[in-house]
């Protein structure tokens, strides 16, 4: 058995006007009330310093880039990391990255039980549009602050296991787990901040997004044989919804545990790494299985070329 208790950290709605003291300090909560319940690993949202500031159109680089962290821990997150490394408690994040060099992330880190980064992951599959649309009932405008990770999807050794992340968008998207798969994934930890309602499709609400949210994970877990755990940021920031849904996924594609509120939540499960082997030297065994010579399309070609008539 190599079981890692994991504690998903759902945020409730974090307001535009809130410090980011002020969200370390909840942050600190749940990873006290995760030492509590003895986790050796939080999980918290992407952007999971501030509100979800994509959702709104900013011309002036001055302002956008106040939403930015230019260091990891910085100045306002020392109090998580020390507070972390004191519980000896290993943490991942979402925050939005400024490198030296000027350039803008959607990044998730992972800290181990010595409060050192010992991964980094920069969101690949950014959502949503550039400029301002008003044909939507809100905005996206991630394609505009953030330019698509260059790190590509790395697995990591920590904490006796093979760790991977990824961020909201992302887990909609298959090649997001094979490749981690392709790496051995074990546990994939991922946070999000959907929108209640699609800025496109009023008719599609809470109940249907939170369908394809389930969909995507128990499927990307059960494909590649590996624990996922989601973790929301949730509930009305500013008057826009938030879905919660922060869940724990086993191997077998099952949820074993799940949030009850858009609020500030621990979701708890005692996950064994060993149960990915089963899959993994069976059905899932890609080394015997797969059939690359079929796949080229995946790499070779983005958009959908029908077939001539
Ligand atoms: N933060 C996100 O990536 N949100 C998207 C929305 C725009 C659909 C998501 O996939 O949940």
């Amino acid at each position: 058995m190599r079981t890692i208790v994991v504690g998903g950290a759902q945020l409730g709605p974090i307001q535009k006007a809130d410090s980011r003291s002020a969200v370390v300090d909840r942050m600190i909560a749940l990873v006290e009330e995760a030492s509590g319940r003895d986790c050796d690993l939080v999980v918290y949202p992407e952007l999971a310093l501030t509100t979800f500031f994509p959702r709104w159109y900013m011309q002036d680089q001055d302002e956008v880039d106040q939403w930015f962290e230019t260091a990891m821990p910085g100045p306002d997150t020392i109090p998580l990391f020390d507070k972390a490394r004191d519980l000896g408690i290993a943490m991942s994040f979402g925050y939005a990255e400024l490198t030296s060099d000027g350039r803008h992330y959607n990044t998730s880190v992972l800290a181990d039980k010595h409060g050192q980064i010992v991964a980094r992951y920069r969101k690949v599959h950014l959502p949503g549009h550039d400029e301002y649309d008003p044909e939507r009932s809100h905005q996206h405008l991630e394609k505009r602050y953030f330019l698509p990770g260059d790190l590509g999807f790395p697995v990591t050794r920590a904490l006796g296991g093979l760790f991977g992340m990824c961020i909201c968008n992302d887990r909609r998207w298959p090649e997001t787990y094979r490749v981690m798969g392709l790496q051995g994934v074990e546990m994939i930890l991922l946070g999000y901040n959907t929108p209640s309602v699609n800025s496109q499709k009023p008719a599609e609400g809470s109940q249907d997004r939170l369908f394809h949210h389930r969909l995507v994970l128990q499927a990307g877990a059960y494909q590649n044989s590996t624990w996922v755990v989601a973790v929301a940021k949730a509930g009305d920031e500013d008057g826009h919804p938030l879905i919660g849904g922060s869940m724990i996924v086993n191997p077998d594609g099952k949820v074993v545990a799940e949030a009850v509120s858009e609020a500030d939540e621990l979701v708890v499960h005692a996950c064994d790494l060993d149960d990915c082997t089963f899959g993994k030297q069976t059905i899932f065994d890609f080394a015997r299985h797969r059939r690359t010579e079929h796949y080229g399309l995946i790499t070779g070609q983005t958009g959908v070329v029908e077939p001539r008539d």
